[in-house]
């Protein structure tokens, strides 16, 4: 992180536009893939992450190579933190095709996205069951994608913090509900 801020702050004290000059691009690829996370069912209403929860994951795929610089045989995996459970048939993606996630058995999610061009992106969806019991003292939930093709390997981006390719953090104060009273602010 701290490199890549050097390098962008002596492409700007020199002049050069690294977003918009080509050249800088190359021909390469550039994935990126925010992973953000919502409370998609809130099973005891307590309007925050607990046990027996579910929570949605999207992925936001995009490419911002250079000109005519897909990425080739893009595949979307993920890995899931140990105290949910993937929901059979919730896996969605907006290009490509699922190959596993919505199959009795499966238990993580593959998206076959294909060629991904400069310009497009591609969008996966799909939802962990909280664990109920949840273990205690544990207070979050993280999950990482990774995305592979045959230019590039990125790992998912959690937007909320600035580290550029972390896992996807759920932090709830609910989550060892059991033994711990919580005050509303
Ligand atoms: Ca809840
Ligand atoms: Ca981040």
């Amino acid at each position: 992180m701290i490199n890549r801020l050097a390098v962008m702050a002596l492409f700007l004290a020199s002049g050069v536009a690294a977003q918009s000059d080509p050249v800088a691009k190359g021909g390469s690829p550039d994935l990126s893939a925010p992973m953000t996370d919502s409370l998609q069912i809130d099973a005891d209403t307590s309007l925050d992450v607990s046990p027996g929860d579910t929570i949605r994951y999207s992925v936001l795929i995009g490419n911002a190579g250079g000109a005519s610089s897909p990425a080739d045989n893009s595949v979307f995996t993920a890995v899931l933190d140990s105290n949910t459970a993937l929901v059979v048939g919730s896996v969605t993606t907006t290009q490509g095709s699922v190959t596993s996630g919505n199959t009795g058995g499966d238990t993580s999610p593959i998206v076959n996205i294909g060629s991904l061009f400069v310009g497009a992106s591609a969008t996966v969806t799909f939802d962990v069951l909280v664990d109920d019991p949840f273990p205690m003292g544990v207070m979050q939930i993280s999950a990482q994608g990774t995305v592979t093709s045959t230019q590039q390997t990125i790992d998912t981006d959690d937007p909320d913090t600035v580290d550029p390719s972390d896992a996807t953090v759920t932090d709830s104060a609910q989550l060892p509900v059991e033994l711990q009273e919580f005050s509303v602010e």
